[in-house]
């Protein structure tokens, strides 16, 4: 009987530091790290695929299935990783082909200071790996016709027998003949190189080594960690004929098919759950119904098929000899894959990609009959969007099609009775096997190693031996991250943020979307601010060159057009449209009058240009929508790919130069031979069209429309009656600052028809709730008139704020402002100022909109009434004020309440003001609507009232919050009254000092 890993472990610490004896080493396992290559998730039998894997079935039967472990999405990151427990970018391996670096250590070279025996059979990929530079030179390198002087493959220094391991026997490459593998060496020795043995196959060879090897490494009682590392099924998809033969026509029901047998096998299996795992659509968006050479992707499936077939015998072979030499209890195996599957398809004759056999024989590329070694053929996407369900994308990218590895863990010897069989969903990485090995082996990590510092541990790494044992799951939370050639994500707990590398951020709920399918970013725009800030800080810490941020734009209204029989913009910019000669009419609309556009040229210019820029910045626009065209798109349309087309612009930009930017249109599609058509609204941008979701589009009825663009996470969002239809990620925004065409294309095409109302245009990303709060018509967009909204307002946004003011009529004759509480509690103006003439202003949620208050009276302008003449009351409710100094009265104030519009004093109409009559004291404040720079009455000029006057007074609030504090704030009243938060009426001096005179100070 095998001890129990548990009871081994508690005499672990003993071992520590020196090696330990032959006996008590022989308690601890080996580890034997099998690796397979571009394997899709769910190809196996035990994760839900057709592949016949009898002996991995039968460990994951006896040992537990880990479904959420992450490998880094490509070979040289995720092996990086896997050997070193440090992000790749951290030990050199910022990209592919490069050697890892001196100040890292992997874990053959911890654990063979341990006292453990290390071997390795088959795939390095972690070496620096250079052309020759001559392209006829480099296909006889990669096919064996010349050695060139035995030229290494990489730098020798960076081969594995001289990264920690005694010895190992395989290739040096990451790409291979399966048949004839280039850079196959042991240790630092070229092998074969005369000629390749007839009934060579790479995953046999690597087998076979890794079975020899056991006799040494078992020789003298020490455990070994093997690393087997199979270049199955990598492309290009190559297999021995016999195995192929199994899977003959086993796929010929395409990959949609497949898709949803393994998406329902995967539930019977309990590997997933429904409500967890959508079903995400095949990314590559290739139907198989649509397919016109099935048997050729068929045949590259069964060769696909066929590879980890191979690999699964091979592994049969492993643990046959594990089990002969009675060793199979206590030796833990580790199985994953380093991506998933792949949907490349290159060119040969390329760098690592051969093109011809060693006796020169010239390669297939993509042949009709895949398999042999005349023949280089790839799985493609099709295929590649399916073997990875029930997950979305495929290697290189760093969503779970990339990322998630099906990984198996066995080991009888040391893992808990209960544990047998089960299926483990806890986020594990790949960074986690260095810290297992470590604590298996009772090793250290060194911080000094052959010369070299060595760098720490990623922090997040952690070994998952306590998952085998007593554990179902982390004690806390952590958060990981994933970067390659510009794709990239961070985890933290459900939540993973993703990119793909030409598109922006993406926020997916791993709570109810682990398939990553639903893109909710925009419901939840602190979340993505959050954990993109993560990714970012995360990115520099490895070294990574973080560009700057688009800044997010702050919310500003840029126009309103209600459409109720004239083209006003309701805004405050009052941006006037030009109609076309063919006119405009307008109709019933959803709110009162609607434009009106007949699609035959008929539409409206913005001709002010530079109101902003697409390319950084965000905006939202939004429209009630009714589509005249209800008829499918016919031959007087537009013919695009066998399709009819018709689109129709609702909004679009003008621009000069470039592609412009149309942010939304009616788009409608037609098969030339008849069948469905399809509706739908899009958006064009960087050249390409961005889609809402087909059937998003209603032609013949009122549809409210909301496009959300936000080049700062690269994505648009399109809102359909107040629900989000869909995101799209796009890449980067093209600069356009152009004016703007509401009906057609600036070219004159695309005309609209039919009706569109209520159309409102902003600057930055109005929520959900918004659009819904403008869909119904409940929405206050004062807050986000130009110049009036600051996101996240500094004190330094508000000028105002921290002095005591007078406001003064200015024309002639003075009038002060004047809180006359002593009468009436309003507003006059007299000829004088007196203590009550002293006013501050505080900031409000808004920059330029203040609550201003009286300094002695302590009271607030406030609740005035909604109409003009009414005199301005005073008391304890806060009211909000525009108060601008951009008037055309030479810089001098105006104050206008923000729940009247408009309150621009710039242009136009003033909603409510603050007037008095010119050159009168003695008259009241009274609230009125005027044109600006028609009535100097409305307008007021500040001037900070002086120290000798105030002192005190301001710093009267500062002290008294110091004094509740502090005893040293010593502040009495004339009646030589202790001050405490409570002010009495009275005059107050400190240090012989007038500093204020309160009447009834209604302290803050
Ligand atoms: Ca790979
Ligand atoms: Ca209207």
């Amino acid at each position: 009987m095998f001890q129990k890993y548990q009871r081994a472990l508690t005499a672990l610490p003993a071992l520590l530091p020196a090696l330990a004896s032959a006996q008590q080493q022989a308690t601890r396992p080996n580890i034997m790290l099998i690796v397979v290559d571009d394997m899709g998730y769910s190809d196996l039998g035990c994760f839900g695929g057709e592949v016949e894997s009898p002996n991995l079935d039968a460990l994951a039967a006896s040992g537990m299935r880990f479904t959420q472990f992450y490998n880094s999405g490509r070979s040289c990151p995720s092996r990086a990783q896997l050997m070193t427990g440090r992000y790749a970018q951290t030990v050199g391996i910022t990209g592919m082909g490069q050697s890892l670096s001196r100040d890292c250590v992997t874990i053959p070279e911890v654990l063979r200071e341990a006292g453990y025996h290390t071997g390795m059979s088959g795939k390095w990929h972690l070496s620096l790996t250079k052309g020759i530079g001559n392209q006829e030179d480099q296909m006889k390198w990669l096919s064996h016709q010349s050695t060139f002087n035995n030229r290494p493959f990489a730098p020798i220094e960076t081969y594995p027998c001289n990264r920690g391991f005694d010895q190992h026997w395989g290739t040096i490459w990451g790409v291979t003949d399966h048949f004839d593998p280039f850079s196959l060496v042991h240790n630092e020795e070229p092998i074969f190189t005369d000629s390749i043995p007839k009934d060579f196959y790479y995953a046999d060879f690597v087998a076979d080594k890794a079975i020899d090897m056991m006799d040494e490494m078992t020789s003298d009682g020490k455990p070994f960690f093997m690393y087997v590392a199979f270049q199955e099924p990598h492309w290009p998809v190559q297999a021995k004929p016999q195995d192929i033969a199994k899977y003959k026509g086993k796929f010929d029901d395409g990959w949609d098919a497949l898709r949803e047998r393994r998406y329902q096998r995967m539930l019977e299996l309990g590997l997933i759950n429904s409500d967890e795992m959508p079903v995400a659509t095949n990314a590559s968006g290739r139907k198989w119904k649509d397919e016109t050479n099935k048997a050729f992707q068929s045949a590259n499936m069964e060769v696909h098929a066929a590879m980890i077939d191979c690999v699964d015998q091979n592994i049969g072979r492993i643990i046959a000899e594990l089990k002969r030499r009675g060793i199979f209890d206590n030796t833990l195996i580790i199985f994953t894959s380093d991506n998933g599957a792949s949907s490349e398809n290159y060119t040969i004759g390329d760098f690592d990609r051969h093109d011809r056999t060693r006796d020169g024989q010239m390669v297939v590329r993509n042949s009709p009959t895949p398999g042999g070694q005349l023949t280089y053929n790839y799985l493609h996407n099709g295929w590649a969007g399916a073997v990875n369900t029930p997950y979305r994308y495929w290697k290189t990218t760093q969503f779970h099609g990339g990322t998630a590895a099906p990984t198996i863990v066995h080991w009888p010897a040391g893992m808990a009775e209960e544990k047998e069989g089960t299926i483990m969903s806890q986020p594990c990485t790949f960074l986690d096997v260095m810290p297992t090995c470590l604590e298996l082996a009772g090793a250290t990590y060194p911080s000094f190693y052959n010369g070299n510092s060595i760098k720490p541990l990623c922090n997040e790494a952690r070994s998952f031996v306590p998952l085998l044992q007593d554990k179902n799951g982390w004690d806390d939370e952590r958060t990981l991250y994933w970067e390659h050639e510009r794709g990239k994500a961070v985890r933290k707990g459900n939540w993973r943020l993703t990119a793909l590398a030409n598109g922006g951020w993406q926020l997916f709920d791993l709570a109810h979307d682990l398939s990553e399918t639903n893109n909710v970013a925009a419901e939840h725009p602190e979340k993505v601010r959050e954990m993109k800030n993560l990714w970012n800080t995360w990115a520099k810490s490895v070294g990574l060159n973080v560009p700057d941020d688009i800044p997010e734009t702050k919310t500003e209204l840029i126009f309103h057009y209600p459409f109720d029989d004239n083209t006003n913009d309701a805004s405050p910019s009052k941006y006037v449209l030009t109609s076309s000669s063919n006119g405009i009419t307008f109709g019933t609309g959803k709110h009162g009058q609607a434009l009106h556009l007949n699609g035959n040229a008929q539409y409206l210019d913005l001709n002010t240009t530079g109101i902003f820029d697409t390319g950084t910045t965000q905006t939202t626009f939004c429209a009630w929508v009714y589509d005249e065209n209800t008829a499918a798109p016919n031959a007087s349309d537009q013919l695009d790919n066998d399709i009819y087309v018709r689109d129709e612009i609702i909004l679009a930009q003008k621009d000069n130069a470039g592609t412009g930017r149309i942010y939304l249109y009616a788009r409608a599609e037609a098969p030339v031979s008849g069948g469905t058509p399809s509706f739908f609204y899009n958006s064009f941008l960087g050249g390409s069209q961005h889609r809402a979701n087909v059937g998003s589009l209603q032609p013949g009825t009122w549809q409210h429309v909301a496009i959300v663009c936000d080049p700062v996470s690269q994505s648009l969002t399109y809102f359909i009656n107040g629900e989000r239809d869909c995101t799209v990620s796009t890449g980067a925004f093209e600069t356009c600052t152009g004016g703007f065409r509401i009906g057609g294309h600036k070219t004159g095409k695309s005309y609209f028809k039919g009706y569109i109302d209520d159309a409102w245009f902003f600057k930055g990303l109005l929520t959900p709730e918004q659009i819904r709060q403008i869909r119904d018509n409940a929405f206050d967009p004062t807050p986000y008139y130009p110049g009036n909204h600051d996101d996240d307002p500094t004190a330094s946004d508000w000028p105002l704020k921290d002095h005591a003011y007078t406001i003064r009529n200015f024309s002639g004759t003075p009038a002060y402002m004047v809180d006359n509480v002593e009468s009436d509690n309003r507003i006059t103006c007299e000829g004088s100022t007196s203590d009550a003439a002293y006013w501050v202003f505080e900031p409000t949620d808004n920059a330029q909109c203040y609550y201003v208050r009286n300094l002695v009276t302590g009271r607030y302008i406030q609740g005035y009434p909604k109409s003009s003449g009414q005199m301005i009351s005073m008391g304890s409710q806060s009211a909000e004020y525009y108060v601008a100094a951009q008037t055309n009265e030479g810089g001098r104030y105006g104050f206008a309440s923000t729940s009247v519009t408009p309150h621009d004093f710039s242009s136009g109409t003033i909603g409510l003001n603050l007037r008095a009559e010119s050159n009168q004291a003695n008259c009241y404040v009274q609230t009125y609507a005027a044109a600006a720079g028609t009535n100097h009455r409305s307008f007021w000029t500040l001037a900070v009232v002086p120290d000798d006057i105030i002192t005190g007074i301001t710093d009267l609030q500062t002290l008294q919050r110091v004094n509740s504090k502090s005893s040293n704030s010593k502040w009495v009243d004339l009646q030589g009254r202790l001050l405490n938060d409570v002010g009495h009426p009275g005059i107050y001096i400190r240090n012989g000092k007038k500093v204020a005179h309160r009447h009834a100070i209604n302290n803050k």
